[in-house]
C-alpha cells in the first residue's frame, strides 16, 4: 500500500506541471471538452538536389492555407510532397487530434526519397515532429521548422528543408 501510495503522488505531481504547460481557456470554471478543434494549416517546403560537379538544384514550393477538423482520433488529415532536380521527393503526412484543453498534437512524419527519377521508392531520410498548439485566445499558433537529410548515401547533400505554422482555431 505504501508503494501505490508513493505511486499515486508521482503522478498528481505530474498532472500539476502539465497544468502549467498548458492553461484551461476559462480558468474560474471547469474544464469541458468541445469535443472538436480545426487545425490551420501553413507552410513550405525548400528541397535540394545535390549535384556535382555542377550546381546543386534546389526549389521552394508553397504548401498554401488548409483547415482540418479535428478530435480525440488520431488520424491523418493532410499530404503534401515536394519534388526537385529530377531525383529528390520530400513527403509530409500530418496527423492530429486533440490533447489535454483542447490542445491540438500535431505530428508530422517526413520522409526524403532520391533515386534515379522523383518517383523513386528509395527511402533515404525521415524524420518524425510533433508540436502540441494550445487553444489558448492569444496564444494558438506555433511554428515549427526542420531539415531531413539524405542520411543513407554520400550525398549528404540532399535534403528537404520545411517551415509549418499551425493555428489551432474553434
Ligand atoms: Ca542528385
Ligand atoms: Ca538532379
Ligand atoms: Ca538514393
Amino acid at each position: 500500500m505504501r508503494h501505490l501510495s508513493e505511486l499515486l503522488t508521482t503522478v498528481r505531481h505530474f498532472s500539476g506541471e502539465r497544468n502549467e504547460l498548458i492553461k484551461p481557456v476559462n480558468k474560474d470554471s471547469p474544464f469541458k471538452s468541445a469535443g472538436h478543434r480545426t487545425l490551420h494549416f501553413t507552410g513550405n517546403m525548400t528541397l535540394r538536389d545535390s549535384e556535382w560537379p555542377q550546381a546543386d538544384q534546389v526549389m521552394t514550393l508553397q504548401l498554401g492555407t488548409h483547415y482540418a477538423s479535428v478530435n480525440m482520433m488520431h488520424r491523418k488529415v493532410m499530404y503534401f510532397e515536394g519534388r526537385c532536380g529530377g531525383e529528390v521527393r520530400l513527403e509530409m503526412d500530418v496527423f492530429a487530434s486533440l490533447g489535454v484543453y483542447d490542445s491540438i498534437i500535431v505530428n508530422l512524419d517526413v520522409r526524403l526519397y532520391e533515386g534515379t527519377s522523383d518517383s523513386t521508392s528509395d527511402l533515404d531520410g525521415r524524420g518524425n515532429f510533433t508540436i502540441v498548439v494550445p487553444a489558448t485566445p492569444g496564444d494558438h499558433t506555433r511554428s515549427l521548422s526542420a531539415t531531413v537529410w539524405n542520411t543513407e548515401e554520400n550525398d549528404y547533400d540532399d535534403q528537404g528543408f520545411f517551415l509549418v505554422s499551425v493555428a489551432n482555431l474553434p
